[in-house]
């Protein structure tokens, strides 16, 4: 359960970064595809993380510095963690020079934050294998980043049709994969898969 939630900073380096020991959770994956309302929905916290219909909103690295309670063998403990809003990557309408310096800064943030615990991709759970998100997957791979897969926006399809799109989605992950990812199936809508995913964060959080 989050007890505390708040904004720390908005850098555009990974140099820049908050110089903490907490371990991060960094969220990425398309413009638009829900990362800041997930954070939002993740926290309870309306408004912490910017978010906006337009694509294009996060340019920097947003961090969030986040306060869990949690139960354990020997009683209730307090873990504090870091909940990380990335841009998204490969909004066709921004220019190609901004588009080159996000896709940098994303690229620096996740090979040289020692911070980084895991990192989540979101995929919009209405759409079928995206180029651009399985290159990215097959980048993560070769830089042995550690990663899962979160779907969102499950409010706008139904169950079924959900669970389909999700199974199609592993199976061409395993054309490529030999093991698939843990994956979440998420609305910050609803707040389907919220918990789980919480929960998911928080035991990684715990074992540093
Ligand atoms: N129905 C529904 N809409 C959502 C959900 N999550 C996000 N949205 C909407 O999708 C739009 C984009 O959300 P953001 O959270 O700003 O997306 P983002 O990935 O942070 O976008 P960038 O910062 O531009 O990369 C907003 O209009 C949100 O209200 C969801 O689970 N369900
Ligand atoms: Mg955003």
């Amino acid at each position: 359960m989050i007890i505390n939630a708040q904004y720390v900073s908005s850098v555009a380096d990974v140099s820049k970064c908050p110089d903490h020991k907490m371990q991060e959770f960094a969220f990425i994956g398309r413009s638009n595809v829900g990362k800041s309302s997930l954070i939002n929905a993740l926290t309870g916290r309306v408004g912490l993380a910017k978010t906006s219909q337009k694509p294009g909103k996060t340019v920097t690295i947003n961090s969030f510095a986040v306060e869990s309670r949690i139960a354990t063998k020997v009683g209730k403990k307090t873990i504090q963690w870091s909940l990380i809003d990335l841009p998204g990557y490969g909004f066709a309408q921004m220019g190609a020079t901004q588009r080159e310096k996000l896709r940098v800064m994303i690229e620096k943030y996740c090979l040289m934050r020692q911070q980084l615990n895991c990192l989540f991709v979101l995929v919009d759970i209405r759409h079928k294998p995206q180029t651009i998100d399985l290159q990215f997957l097959e980048w993560l791979g070769v830089n042995g980043i550690p990663f899962a897969i979160v779907f969102t926006k499950a409010d706008k399809v139904g169950n079924d049709r959900g669970r389909w799109n999700v199974e199609d989605y592993k199976k061409v992950l395993c054309e490529t994969w030999e093991e698939l990812p843990p994956v979440f199936i998420t609305s910050s809508e609803s707040g389907k898969g919220t918990a789980e995913l919480l929960e998911y964060i928080e035991k990684l959080a715990m074992i540093e």
